[in-house]
């Protein structure tokens, strides 16, 4: 069921997005053979948003302090509080996030307001997908800003 908060809050930026697909499919062709050689997940944790990461910010609209984690099942982390603050910053992840976007193609995750999967779930898709009601990314979270705890891949 549709969380109505998320109703008059969650806004698409499609045309960010394509932004993003184009720069990333740039940066692949000029740099596809240093990019081969380089550790699979090298990038997690680096404030850099790649593939393969789900990222939060601090503030909403993608900006202010940034945490990428490494995504996918079975790995990132699953609960927030003492695992670390956004890049460069004392801030902690935990309670703090208020935008989000989920980078890892073909796999979705729920974002949860407690700890330990608990609380008001946030469903976020896999990379680049998106309907009426849910999405890949949040530019804000509405009611649930700063308050995300713990998030598990489908
Ligand atoms: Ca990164
Ligand atoms: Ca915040």
């Amino acid at each position: 069921m549709a969380n109505p908060s998320f109703e008059h809050h969650r806004k698409l930026e499609p045309e960010m997005i394509r932004k993003t697909s184009v720069a990333l499919a740039v940066a692949a062709g000029l740099f596809g053979v240093a990019a081969a050689s380089a550790p699979a997940f090298a990038g997690a944790n680096d404030g850099k948003v790649e593939l393969g990461e789900f990222v939060l910010w601090d503030n909403s609209s993608y900006s202010g302090p940034i945490r990428d984690l490494a995504g996918g099942q079975g790995t990132g982390l699953d609960n927030y509080a003492g695992n670390g603050n956004f890049i460069n910053t004392s801030t902690s992840i935990d309670d703090h996030a208020n935008s989000i976007a989920n980078y890892v193609q073909g796999y979705g995750l729920k974002a949860y307001t407690g700890s330990n999967l608990t609380g008001t779930a946030v469903t976020v898709l896999a990379f680049g997908l998106y309907n009426t009601n849910t999405s890949y990314a949040y530019v804000d979270l509405g009611a649930l800003d700063n308050t995300l705890s713990s998030h598990k891949y489908d």
